[in-house]
């Protein structure tokens, strides 16, 4: 039997990009997004190159529905050895009184909720196994706070917070956490964070070499690989420009 690995958001950047990289390891994968389109797209492209497939549509937002697919996978889909919570998302980019309280709602029942219900789902099983590896993604403003971050920053420090907890629950059963802390990554991001204005979001990635959903990838494998003995607990990359939450080096 191949390895088993879920990915949520694996319909486009760093989600897609560890599908990618898990896949061309060899594992086999449950892939999940609320594209139907995209999930169809990136599965059919795994699946010709041999690689075992699940998609699964649905918004991890909705409780009800995290339970149904996850809680009630087919037989051979059910020994999951790594899961990767990678669903996430900024919405806006204001000071905390001009902020939407919708898009609050958004960040706060995706970043943390959604990777809550995933998790308590997918946790049980690997209990019961006493085995399991589970990788959240986080972000540099999990660490650090930066000006109109605000309610994101908020989200991630939960997620910081949760993936240290879970570590502490869960240590006892032989199961690996592992919280991957990017700085700007160049995908759909900043697209979705300025709500399809692309000036904005071409502006965040102008004047320097940021980090590519690959480079995540990379990282993400790396902690998936180490031996069991092994568990890489948080890893906080940037591209070479960036230096903080605050600090890139733009050319003029
Ligand atoms: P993208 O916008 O490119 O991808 C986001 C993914 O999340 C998509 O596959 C999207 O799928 C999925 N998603 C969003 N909301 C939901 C939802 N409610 N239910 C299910 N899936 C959802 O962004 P990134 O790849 O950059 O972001 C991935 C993660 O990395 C996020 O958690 C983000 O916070 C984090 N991150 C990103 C950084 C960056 O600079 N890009 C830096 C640090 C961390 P669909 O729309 O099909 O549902
Ligand atoms: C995404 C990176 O710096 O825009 O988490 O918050 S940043």
């Amino acid at each position: 039997m191949k390895p088993i690995t879920l990915i949520t958001g694996a319909t486009a950047g760093i989600g897609k990009a560890i599908a990618e990289e898990f896949a061309a390891h060899g594992h086999d994968l449950i892939l999940t997004g609320r594209r139907q389109e995209k999930l169809t797209q990136i599965a059919s492209s795994l699946r010709e190159k041999g690689n075992r497939v699940l998609e699964l549509c649905f918004d991890v937002r909705n409780r009800e529905d995290v339970e149904t697919h996850l809680g009630n996978l087919p037989p051979e889909w059910q020994k999951i050895d790594i899961l990767v919570n990678n669903a996430g998302l900024a919405a806006g980019r204001e000071p905390i009184h001009e902020g939407d309280p919708d898009d609050w709602d958004t960040m706060i029942d995706t970043n943390i909720k959604g990777l809550l219900y995933v998790t308590r789902v997918i946790g049980r099983g690997m209990v019961e196994r006493q085995s399991g590896h589970i990788i959240n993604i986080g972000s540099i403003a999990g660490k650090e706070i930066y000006p109109d971050g605000n309610v994101y920053c908020g989200t991630k420090f939960a997620v910081d917070a949760i993936s240290r907890a879970t570590r502490i629950d869960l240590v006892k059963f032989g199961i690996k956490v592992t919280a991957i802390n990017p700085g700007m990554v160049e995908t759909e991001f900043s697209m979705v964070r300025f709500k399809g204005n692309e000036d904005k979001a071409k502006a965040a990635y102008r004047g320097y070499t940021p980090l590519y959903a690959e480079d995540i990838a990379r990282v993400a494998w790396f902690a998936a690989s180490q031996p069991p003995h092994v568990c890489l607990n948080d890893i906080t990359l940037t591209c070479t420009r960036q230096a903080d939450a605050r600090i890139i080096i733009r050319d003029e």
